[in-house]
C-alpha cells in the first residue's frame, strides 16, 4: 500500500512539473512574442533544448529591472517550443529580497541545479542561489538555504553592490565543477561534487572591458569565455587550452543589439549545430532594455578555433 501511494504521488509530481503551459511555432526571432524574457540560459539534456530565461515584467514605459520569476522553455527542433507552468520565484530562496537576474542550469548525475542571482535580504548586494531539482522542468527548491556567494566574499575586488551577478557553471572533463560569474570584475572559484559548496578560493579573470555574463563553452579542446563588455554591451570572447587560463581575449562576437542595452549571451551545440541564443528588445516598439526577448541565430567557428563574427538576424534559425 505503501509502495502504491508512494509511487502514485511520485507520478502526479512528475506530471504537475512537466506540465506545458504553451506551445508555440516560432517565426523568426525574437522567439517568444507574447511575453518578455531576458538572459536566456541554454541547457541540452536528452535530445531536448531547455532555455532559461528571467522574466521581464516592467510595465511601460518604466525603465527598470522588474524580475521575480524564471521561466523555462524547451524545444527538440528550435522550431516548437513549449514554455512550462513551472516558474521559479526569486522568492522561493527565503535569504533574498527578489529580483531574478540572470542564471544558468547544469545537470549532474541525474539532477539539475539552477544557480540564480537574486538581491539578498541581509547581506547587502546581488548574490548567487543554487536550487536543485530532479528534473529540467522542475520544480525546483533551494538547494543550501542560504547563498552560495554573497557581497561581502569580494568586496577584496571591488566595492560595487552588483558584482556577484550572472553566474556560469561548467563541469571540465575530470569532472571538476567551475563557477563563473561577475560585474565589472570577472570571477570563478571552484565547486565541491555536491554543486552547492565552493572548493577553494574566489579568483580573479582579468579580461579587458568586461562588464558581465561570462559563459564557459568548449568545443574540440578550446574552451571559451564569452562575456558581454562596455555599456551598451556587445559580446566579446576569450579563448584558452586550460579552464584555468591564461585567458588570450579575441574581441567583438556580437554587436550592440541596438534596441537593447544588455544582449546577454549563451552558446551551445545541439543536433550538431552550433547556436547563440540571446536577447534583445525585438518585441518592444520602441526597444528597450526592461522588456527583453529572446533570439537564436547559428554560430561559426574559423578553422583555427576563433569564432565568426555572429549575424542577428529577423528569420533566426529556421
Ligand atoms: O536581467 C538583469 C541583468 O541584466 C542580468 O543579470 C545582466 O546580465 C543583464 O542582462
Amino acid at each position: 500500500m505503501k509502495v502504491l501511494f508512494t509511487t502514485l504521488l511520485l507520478a502526479a509530481t512528475v506530471s504537475v512539473a512537466a506540465q506545458v503551459d504553451t506551445t508555440f511555432v516560432a517565426k523568426g526571432n525574437p522567439i517568444v512574442n507574447y511575453k518578455y524574457l531576458g538572459d536566456p540560459a541554454a541547457l541540452v539534456h536528452d535530445g531536448t533544448l531547455y532555455i532559461y530565461a528571467g522574466h521581464d515584467e516592467c510595465p511601460a514605459p518604466k525603465q527598470f529591472y522588474l524580475m521575480n520569476e524564471w521561466c523555462i522553455l524547451s524545444t527538440k527542433d528550435m522550431k516548437t517550443f513549449q514554455e512550462y507552468s513551472y516558474k521559479l520565484q526569486a522568492k522561493s530562496f527565503e535569504w533574498a529580497k527578489g529580483e531574478a537576474w540572470a542564471s544558468q542550469v547544469i545537470e549532474r548525475d541525474g539532477k539539475f541545479y539552477w544557480y540564480v542571482t537574486v538581491e539578498h535580504k541581509t547581506d547587502p548586494g546581488k548574490s548567487i542561489g543554487v536550487a536543485v531539482s530532479d528534473s529540467p522542468t522542475g520544480p525546483f527548491k533551494d538547494a543550501r538555504g542560504s547563498a552560495l556567494i554573497t557581497n561581502s566574499m569580494t568586496t577584496e575586488y571591488t566595492q560595487i553592490f552588483w558584482d556577484d551577478i550572472d553566474p556560469t557553471v561548467w563541469i571540465d572533463d575530470d569532472g571538476q565543477a567551475y563557477l563563473f560569474w561577475g560585474n565589472t570584475q570577472c570571477y570563478y572559484a571552484k565547486l565541491k561534487k555536491n554543486m552547492i559548496e565552493l572548493e577553494g578560493p574566489i579568483k580573479p579573470i582579468h579580461l579587458p572591458r568586461f562588464t558581465e555574463a561570462p559563459w564557459i563553452h568548449k568545443r574540440g579542446d578550446w574552451y571559451y569565455l564569452s562575456f558581454a563588455s562596455e555599456f551598451p554591451e556587445k559580446i566579446c570572447y576569450a579563448m584558452s587550452k586550460n579552464i584555468n587560463g591564461p585567458w588570450e581575449y579575441k574581441g567583438i562576437l556580437n554587436e550592440i543589439a541596438g534596441n537593447s542595452n544588455t544582449n546577454h549571451q549563451s552558446i551551445i551545440e545541439f543536433n550538431g549545430e552550433w547556436y547563440f541564443i540571446y536577447h534583445n528588445g525585438g518585441i518592444n516598439p520602441d526597444g528597450c532594455g526592461f522588456r527583453r526577448s529572446i533570439c537564436a541565430d547559428r554560430l561559426y567557428y574559423n578553422e583555427d578555433g576563433t569564432i565568426k563574427r555572429m549575424v542577428m538576424t529577423s528569420e533566426g534559425v529556421q
